[in-house]
This record gives C-alpha cells, structure tokens and sequence, in this order.
C-alpha cells in the first residue's frame, strides 16, 4: 500500500509555526499535517493536508500517523517557553522532553518502515546559554556553540537535554542492539536568538519584551518594558527564522559538520529597540520597569552568538538585518494590521 509523503510540524499555531506552514503553502513545498493541542487557526487550514488537535504527549495519537503517512520531515515546533514554564516547571519537562522523545522515537518507527533517515528539525535557543552575572556576559560578548551552556530555566536545560537526544538518537541509538537500524534519524536544530514576528505575538517568552514593546506602540497603547534599558540578547525576524529551519533541511547532509548551528541577525538594547519604535511611533509611551526575576533570566542570556559556522556549513545568512528588520518588515506590516 503506497502512503502519502508528508512534512509533519507540531506546535503548528504557534509564532514559528504560522510563519513555517505558510511558508511551506505558499510555496507548495509539502504535503503538511498539522498537530496542535488547539484547534489549528482558520488561515493556516487551506495549506495543510490534515490538521490533528491533540497533545504531542498522546502516544496512541501518534501511533495511528506512523501507519497512516510516510514522513520525510519533522519539524518539532511544540514547546513551553522559558516564562511560562517557570510556572510549572514539571509540566514544561514533559511537554518540551517527553514530548520530543515521543517525536524522535516516532521518527525512528517512521525510518524503519522507510529504509531511509527521517530529517528531524528542532528549534532550539539561547535560553540554552546561563551566563552567572552580567561583567561576564559582558566581557564573553558572541558566544560559540559549546560556550557556557549551564542554563538557569527549565525551558533552557529542556532546550539543551533534547539537544543532547537528538544527537544520541541520530548517532548512538541502542548502539549494542544487535539490530541496530543505523542512522535512522537526521537531526538537525538551529539555536534561535528573540524572534519577531509582524504577525502573530509570543506567548511566555522572555524575550518577548521587543516585540510586545512594537506591537503596543502600533496600537497607541502604553507599554512597560519588563527589563532594564541596558539589557541586550539578539533577535531576528520571523521570515529569517522559518528560512533558516528550510534552508537547514534542504541542506546536504555531508555539509553538515555538527548537529546544532546557532543562527542570529541583530542584537540590539532595550532602549535601542525603544530609539527605532520612537523614530517610526512618536507618541510611542514605553516605561521602563524591570521585574527582577525575568531580568535575571535575561542577563543570564548572552549579548549575541556566533552563528559563523551556519554561515560556513550551510550558507546561511540573516536577509533582515537591523535597518531591513524594522523599516522593510516589522513596521509596514505591523502598521498595516493595525490600520
Ligand atoms: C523565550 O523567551 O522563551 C523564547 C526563546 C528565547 O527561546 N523566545
């Protein structure tokens, strides 16, 4: 019986996940089905071959895809971001580990009906970096791969811990079975700075101060910046980021050099973001008002990464640097939709 070739994304209603299945859509480069524990949003239904309302955590719901398609890609969207998982740290271990571990060993079912590698692509972050205090993150300025990877949340040892997975998975999985199914899953992740998006709006983050502080602005609403003026991490926007997750994928595997690229665009301060949202929105009204416990999430991020071996490895390269991020993307289209 011949199967359908699908791309599965999970977490597809979340910010990365619009951008990804839009993408995908538009450019008819996938058969998608969709998994989000909502009910998918009615503009991302016409690009998707099925849309599954269900929770990642769901085993039998997973069993019944292994039968039902072959997967070529997973994109493995789903997560608890870092604030919001402070509030139930437990929760957030089994929705950001246990469920990729529920994809990864899907991945390895899916491969060994295939005879081939099932690419894995994995969104992961600079919450994977805990940085002790700010004179180090300072003097460290852009960080490497394998620099101070001790992180302070739940979400950022789940980030790092599934890193870890996906390697194991793709080169050492039952690695004394006597039948051994080699190189079953194709992981590949990208670590990603803040993201930005014109469109849709974080829920939880902690990076999410930046585009909170642009979305407010647009609306003519008041906006208190929950950290200090000084703080700084990198950002990028949403179309870098869902080119980044493709470009990775489409890349050939003997390029590849490691299973984990960091990728960026622009870092910029808080009261630099605040200087660009004032340029474009004059009567903008952004305080300042930091809580303490979120800025020390923040300052324990680095002040940039060096993505250079993404930019050797695969070619990439951010298209929305700082001046393109704001004026080219993020205020033409934020201003369109709140017109
Ligand atoms: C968060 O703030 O938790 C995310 C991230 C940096 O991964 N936006």
């Amino acid at each position: 019986m011949s199967r359908k070739e699908i791309v599965l994304v999970t977490g597809a209603n979340g910010e990365v996940g619009h951008g990804l299945i839009k993408h995908l859509g538009e450019n008819q480069l996938a058969n998608i089905v969709a998994i989000d524990i909502h009910p998918l949003d009615e503009e991302l239904r016409p690009y998707c071959r099925e849309m599954i309302t269900g929770d990642i955590l769901d085993k039998m719901l997973l069993g019944r895809l292994v039968f039902a398609y072959e997967i070529r890609t997973i994109y493995h969207l789903a997560s608890i971001l870092s604030t919001r998982a402070e509030f139930n740290p437990e929760a957030a271990h089994r929705v950001n580990v246990e469920g990729t571990l529920n994809l990864l060993r899907l991945g390895v079912e899916q491969s060994q009906w295939q005879g081939r590698a099932v690419k894995f692509i994995y969104p992961s972050s600079i919450a994977v970096y805990g940085l002790p205090d700010l004179a180090t993150k300072e003097r460290e300025g852009r960080l490497s791969e394998w620099q101070w990877t001790a992180p302070r949340t739940m979400y950022g040892c789940n980030k790092l811990y599934c890193e870890h997975l996906g390697r194991y998975y793709a080169s050492y999985y039952r690695q004394l079975a006597r039948d051994r199914h080699p190189a079953s899953i194709d992981f590949r992740c990208v670590r990603f700075p803040g993201l930005i998006s014109a469109f849709t709006l974080p829920a939880g983050g902690t990076s999410d101060y930046a585009p909170e502080m642009i979305h407010q602005a647009a609306q003519n609403l008041p906006y208190a910046c929950f950290v200090r003026p000084d703080t700084r991490i990198p950002f990028m926007v949403m179309p870098d980021a869902v080119r980044a997750l493709v470009d990775l994928e489409a890349a050939p595997r003997a390029q590849l050099s490691t299973e984990v690229y960091n990728v960026t665009s622009f870092s910029l301060s808080a009261a630099e973001i605040r200087a660009e949202v004032r340029n474009e929105f004059p009567q903008a009204q952004v305080s300042f008002e930091p809580d303490l416990a979120r800025q020390g999430i923040i300052d324990s991020w680095p002040a940039d990464v060096d993505d250079d071996l993404a930019r050797k490895d695969w070619d990439w390269r951010p298209q929305y640097g700082h001046q393109q991020a704001f004026y080219n993307y993020l205020f033409p289209n934020i201003r369109q939709r709140y017109a």
